[in-house]
């Protein structure tokens, strides 16, 4: 081997921040073509050293028969110092590597089959980007998804090159006692200097960017599992010293899970040992890496006096996402990042199901449907909307999208209902049988489904080929004489970025119709609404019924055109909690964009009999079930009410909200006093879904009381945050609290802070309810926040905190008329693009959705779009996402 480089003659880190003369290149699906070479296995070599760890890599490399002749190798690498290179054990001389522009090399004249051999060095402790190898609370952490293993060594760092991985860790022994990779372990010894190492064999062919790494100094909560077949799978959760108290629930989630994929789904764990390592600097949630997931501490760690119910269900969420994606995701895996939802969309799918086993389904529904609207809506109406399946991208980060995740597992939960649960099961088996190790793509999956059903499945996939949110309208005619009532359906899909014009889709339709008492008529069930516009006729039907269309939300549309009063009749008598919950909502959606005109307007506003009425009969219910309540008390966000408006009003839409929760807590206040004091703890502190329904709900009538007698709800919240043993009633009493102006806010705030200052995860909740207070001064205490000694721009937990719970969180704050607001986000914005790319170019977003503000205000966005975009040197991540948000 022979030495290149000396550290300062460094050429590839300049490479990822190269000046923007010209805009980065875009990736297009159209262009795939499969890799020129295939890597069999892959041995690494790491020697960890927190500014210069070593990485020596063996890689055995062949043509790829289904690509065409050729003898150059494409290797990726980013960020990397290479220190020596060579083919079949013969130093490659630097004639014969050529440095690419984004930092990988290329290698000309090799043969069909060989092996590489290189040797870099990476600095992880000036990696900020927490992409690629870096260090977190001082341990050594890896995160590879999407493009990050390019960052710890030379390689095709695509998911269609799989191989075999046997990964030997070698680090200071007192500093890294821990030492885990993929697979199984396989060996470890002393070496001199303190130092050790271990190895690890990891079996099954995976792509590069499930390869990890955690090594620190960590305990473990230690469980054990026995599959199906009989294989014993040593369970392990490793985290910070102190914290191994806090892993119960993750743990009891874990095997949860892998019990449920093998009842559901027949899937059984392939190693001997599974992992889990978590860490507080984090990007995203979790990561699925094969045989050791690595998590964000805050979907891992749980103490009743910490975590709130919100929390417990996100752990439990997203371990099994993170679990599941072992088979839907790791042995079955994506040919090119267009394909993300192929595993991402099937795994959101199988891990609400699973929560939906596990609780209360429909509630669980609900909760899920909320959310899909609140993001991904809003997404496919705007500048940044994408198929399901996108065609081109520039930075692939920033296509982890509400869409390509929670519509993706629509379309999934969509192909379920049309084809049935069983042919469903019948098309996993085909899909893993078909393509366990392989690299597929969506069609792949969707002709699984398509020949286990033996149905056409073709017209389905524009779904995935499609952007925009479909537009289902509903018109109806009844003729009293014939006793004939026709439904007529139609659709229509708004034009999105690159896509005028649409096709229809198959909209599965599930429905019922009642009769003028509330009873439910014979012959509900599925209609598939296939063209633009559809009549389905009903025979003898005795008087004019109320149509109840998507039960359980059968498909991720707009419903239109039924009236107010049958929304009101289906929010009292439909037999489905998906469309009595959905129909209140809309019934209070439509009478708040009323009220909005009556604000705008300056005419006094009164609260509609109609939303007092939903209000009475969902308090007369609430103690039946309390989840259910909860979810249906509150009123629809002022984001969902902004998304149905073509130019929101943020300052009338928060006017006329808060104008309705204040007249709903003082007219029903006995009511909510009444249940804030029955459903008050009793007994040990549980987590099931009733409990974590009582609690709910008991803080739901909390909030309307605060609402309707500011002093009644600070004496209820402060003996509350006094008295609170748990976190979700602490917090609840907090946030209560936080939006009032007395000496109890800042006492409750000081408190909460002196008490929890040691723990990161409650810390962030501290930023976060302060950063979402409704208060005319919250932008000056959030700039003021932003300069506490405990906010760092470093940790992602703690930027979403702040500056994500503002911009994303208190919409009537963050469109302040100043403009203030979007100013702040974009110093933001840019202070974080220098330090963590991936994080800049996620929360920028909220400053992208201009077109739906007035004209003054989308001209203050777009201004601090421009102010961003001429920043030198800007990452391609936020480049593209603001260009794009500027409609370039
Ligand atoms: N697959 C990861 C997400 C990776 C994001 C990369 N920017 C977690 C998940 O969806 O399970
Ligand atoms: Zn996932």
């Amino acid at each position: 081997m022979v030495l290149f480089f000396k550290k300062e003659q460094n050429l590839e880190s300049s490479t990822k921040r190269a000046l923007m003369t010209t805009p980065p290149p875009t990736i297009r699906r159209e262009d795939y073509r499969p890799p020129a070479f295939l890597v069999d296995s892959v041995e690494l070599h790491l020697s960890l050293h927190p500014a210069a760890t070593r990485v020596r890599a063996r890689l055995a490399l062949r043509r790829n028969p289904a690509a065409g002749p050729g003898d150059t190798l494409e290797l990726d690498g980013e960020e990397l110092r290479l220190i020596s290179a060579a083919l079949d054990g013969v130093a490659l001389p630097p004639e014969r590597l050529a440095h690419r522009g984004d930092g990988g090399l290329r290698i000309h004249g090799v043969p069909a089959a060989f092996t590489l051999e290189t040797e870099v060095e990476i600095d992880p402790d000036a990696n900020s980007e927490l992409s690629g190898l870096y260090r977190s609370g001082g341990n050594y952490v890896t995160q590879c998804e999407a493009e990050g293993f390019r960052r710890i060594t030379y390689f095709p760092d695509r998911p269609d090159v799989m191989a075999r991985y046997t990964t030997t860790i070698e680090a200071g022994r007192e500093d890294c006692p821990v030492l885990l990779s993929n697979g199984n372990p396989d060996g470890a010894g002393e070496l001199p200097e303190g130092r050790h190492w271990v190895r690890w064999v990891d079996p099954h062919p995976k792509p590069s960017y499930l390869f990890a790494v955690m090594a620190g100094d960590l305990v473990a909560l230690r469980d054990r599992f026995t599959t199906a077949s009989g294989r014993e799978v040593a369970l392990a959760i490793w985290v910070r010293r102190g914290d191994e108290d806090a892993c119960g629930h993750a743990m009891d989630s874990l095997k949860r899970a892998m019990r449920w994929d093998e009842e559901t789904y027949g899937l059984e764990y392939d190693l001997d040992v599974f992992n889990i390592a978590a860490v507080s600097d984090f990007n995203m949630g979790a990561m699925e890496n094969k045989g050791l997931n690595i998590f964000n501490t805050k979907y891992i760690l749980a103490r009743p006096e910490t975590a709130t119910d919100a929390d417990y269900e996100g752990i439990e969420t997203v371990v099994a996402h993170e679990y599941f994606h072992n088979w839907t995701g790791n042995r079955v895996t994506c040919r090119d990042w267009f394909q993300l939802s192929l595993k991402e969309g099937l795994t959101v799918f199988r891990d609400q199901h699973f929560s939906e086993d596990m609780g209360s389904a429909a509630v669980k529904r609900l909760a899920n449907v909320r959310r899909l609207r609140a993001a991904q809506f809003p997404e496919d109406a705007g500048p940044m909307a994408h198929p399901v399946r996108p065609d081109s991208y520039v930075e692939i980060n920033n296509f982890y999208t509400p869409t390509v995740y929670q519509k993706g597992a629509e379309l999934v939960r969509m192909m379920r209902r049309l084809i049935g649960a069983e042919a469903f099961r019948r098309g996993m088996d085909l899909y893993i049988a078909r393509h366990d190790n392989q690299a597929v793509t969506i069609e792949d999956f969707v002709a699984a489904m398509q020949d286990a059903a033996g149905r056409d499945l073709s017209r389905f996939a524009r779904w995935y080929a499609q952007a925009g949110t479909p537009e289902l309208r509903v018109e109806e005619a009844y003729d009293p004489a014939a006793r004939r009532y026709t439904l007529t359906l139609s659709q229509a899909i708004p034009p999105t970025p690159g896509q005028p014009e649409k096709l229809p889709v198959p909209i599965p339709v599930a429905f019922g119709l009642l009769a003028p008492d509330g009873a439910e008529l014979p012959g509900a069930g599925l209609l598939l609404l296939e063209e633009a516009r559809q009549d389905i006729v009903f025979e003898n039907v005795p008087a004019k019924p109320t149509p109840s269309l998507l039960r359980g939300y059968s498909a991720p549309v707009r419903l239109t055109g039924l009236s107010l009063e049958q929304l009101g009749f289906l929010a009292a008598h439909d037999t489905d909690p998906f469309v009595r919950w959905d129909s209140a909502q809309q019934y209070r959606v439509a009478e708040m964009l009323r009220l909005v005109g009556e604000f705008r307007a300056r005419r006094p506003l009164a609260l509609p009999e109609g939303v007092a009425a939903i209000a009475a009969a969902q308090l007369g219910h609430a103690l039946e079930d309390p989840a259910f309540a909860a979810e249906s008390l509150p009123l629809p966000s002022e984001d969902f009410v902004a998304d149905q408006m073509a130019t929101a009003d943020p300052e009338a839409i928060h006017a006329v909200r808060r104008f309705l929760r204040q007249a709903l807590g003082a007219r029903f206040a006995a009511r909510f006093a009444g249940l804030h004091d029955a459903l008050a703890e009793a007994g040990p502190y549980r987590i099931d879904g009733a409990a974590i329904g009582r609690r709910a709900l008991r803080n739901a009538a909390l909030h309307y009381l605060a609402a309707g007698d500011a002093a009644e709800g600070e004496r209820r919240a402060r003996a509350q945050f006094d008295a609170a043993g748990n976190m979700t009633d602490q917090l609840a009493a907090l946030r209560v609290l936080a939006h009032g102006s007395g000496p109890a806010r800042q006492e409750a705030l000081a408190r909460f802070h002196a008490r929890w200052k040691a723990e990161p995860l409650v810390l962030d909740k501290w930023f976060a309810i302060q950063a979402m207070a409704e208060r005319d001064t919250v932008l000056a205490e959030v700039q003021a926040l932003a300069d506490h000694p405990d906010f760092d721009l470093r940790n992602p937990n703690r930027v979403r905190a702040l500056v994500g719970a503002f911009a994303m969180g208190n919409p009537s704050a963050f469109h302040h008329a100043s403009g203030e607001g979007y100013r702040f986000l974009a110093s933001v914005v840019l202070a974080l693009d220098a330090v963590n790319t991936q994080m800049a170019a996620r929360i920028v977003s909220p400053l992208t959705d201009w077109k739906r503000q007035d004209a003054a205000r989308g001209a203050m966005m777009r201004a601090e779009l421009e102010r961003i975009l001429a920043r030198p040197g800007l990452s391609k991540g936020t480049y593209e996402k603001v260009s794009k948000g500027l409609g370039h």
